[in-house]
């Protein structure tokens, strides 16, 4: 009899906990559950002048929402390989996800984030135009328009 009512006890303070628990996480999720509001601006790409066929993409996303991610993209060409790309000690590294925190603006540069495109064809120069689609982790898909320039300021 002890047993049981030390038993019922406790599973009412693990009840309860948990729906502390619930009620806290529901609260932390309502500040980010806000969905993100995502403009692309200044965007621009240039050709490697190391690999043939390599570019990488630059722009700024300005995030005037809840937060989200940039997870992929592609480009209409077909066997191009695309990878979001971020810079480690000077080195390029591929990363899964760039994260686009809520109201604050993401800058994809040379030196930083960036995309990277492979394996383009030799059709594709200085001046050549392209529409790269973003997929982001909450806002889906969206479209942008690129212009591969001349390298600006190396570093
Ligand atoms: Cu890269």
């Amino acid at each position: 009899m002890q047993k049981r009512t030390a038993t019922l006890l406790r599973s009412s303070i693990i009840l309860r906990v948990t729906l502390m628990l619930v009620v806290i996480l529901a609260a932390g999720a309502g500040c980010t559950s806000q969905p993100p509001q995502i403009t692309i601006e200044g965007q621009y790409a240039n050709l490697s002048p190391v690999f043939i066929g390599a570019g990488s993409v630059f722009f700024k996303l300005k995030n005037a929402g809840g937060r989200d991610a940039l997870v992929g993209a592609t480009v209409p060409i077909p066997n191009a390989v695309i990878e979001l790309h971020d810079m480690k000690d000077s080195r390029m590294v591929r990363v899964d996800r760039i994260a686009v925190p809520s109201r604050e603006t993401t800058d994809l540069r040379p030196g930083g984030h960036h995309i990277m495109i492979f394996n383009m064809p030799r059709t594709v120069q200085e001046g050549s135009e392209l529409t790269v689609t973003l997929r982001f982790e909450r806002s889906g898909e969206k479209k942008v328009p690129i212009r591969f320039e001349k390298e600006r300021e190396a570093r």
